[in-house]
């Protein structure tokens, strides 16, 4: 069975980070290996959520692993709380991303053209330079424009996109994926660059007129899930996106759907069915 690390925080209540990847990865069948960033009450969207910072968990947590010597498939982060975390993420990926480890970094700190309440930025440009580390990165648009100081547009042609990609492939990352990226009115998806090739390649579905937290940690999981299962970088995407897209139109069905998160749980029957007609 593959093995994933995946480097984020846990909100307690929030559908997002690790309550999302967790589920989502072990339904893919993967094994999930967790290392929380922080114990939140709930995400950053809430007002008057609690934090429990633990910076200082996370180089013993990985020492003891490498003394066990555990290897991972790939290694995963997402929202993580400081620049401090970020430099020690660096050495994890140095220490335990080895002998082929996939390291599949989505920096989470944006979304609709600003930065997380938690975040400024400094933590903007500091993520810019996690992903030199990167295998695949995941920005979604607003992230891709922080950091690489580029003009957030909602209104814009596949001219921009390309020029977004080219100064995040500057960056130093080997694939770069622009999450959130219409190339036609009316559609949304990815838009990626492999550095190494030079080639674009995109994912396009109809876009869905509504917003949810924790949709980028659906993706994300499902994207990275898909790619250690042995898909393409195309299929996986491509699956992602969908999983996503049904999962929104699921929870816009519940009319006691909750505010802060998606119905992810309702459609996990899906998913499995997905992977398993594209591993067929
Ligand atoms: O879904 C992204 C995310 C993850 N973790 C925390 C968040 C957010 C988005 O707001 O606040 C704590």
């Amino acid at each position: 069975m593959k093995r994933i690390l995946t480097i984020q925080d846990i909100s307690c209540l929030g559908k997002c980070s690790i309550t999302v990847a967790l589920p989502l990865l072990s339904a893919m069948g993967i094994e999930t290996v967790i290392l929380p960033t922080a114990v939140l009450s709930t995400h950053t969207m809430f007002k008057g959520f609690t934090v429990k910072d633990l910076t200082d968990q996370l180089s013993p947590i990985c020492a003891h692993w490498k003394q066990e010597n555990i290897r991972f498939d790939a290694i995963y982060t997402g929202y993580l709380g400081s620049m401090e975390e970020i430099g020690i993420v660096e050495k994890i990926f140095e220490d335990l991303g080895t002998d082929g480890c996939l390291k599949f970094i989505d920096p989470v700190m944006a979304d609709n053209g600003k930065l997380y309440p938690a975040f400024d930025l400094a933590y903007a440009k500091r993520n810019a330079a996690l992903c030199a580390n990167g295998d695949i990165i995941v920005p979604n648009l607003t992230e891709a424009c922080f950091m690489t100081d580029s003009e957030y547009k909602t209104d814009y042609d596949e001219a921009y996109l390309k020029e977004i990609l080219d100064r995040l492939a500057k960056l130093g990352a080997k694939k770069v994926v622009l999450t959130g990226a219409a190339l036609s009115k009316g559609k949304t998806g990815v838009y990626g660059l492999d550095t190494e090739t030079g080639e674009y390649f995109s994912y396009q579905h109809d876009h869905i007129d509504a917003s949810f937290h924790g949709t980028g940690d659906v993706f994300s999981s499902v994207s990275v899930g898909g790619i250690v299962r042995g898909l393409s970088l195309e299929k996986a995407f491509g699956i992602a996106c969908d999983y996503t897209a049904e999962t929104i139109l699921e929870t816009l069905r519940n009319p006691k759907k909750p505010w802060y998160g998606v119905d992810f749980e309702a459609t996990i029957p899906e998913l499995v069915a997905k992977l398993q007609a594209a591993l067929a």
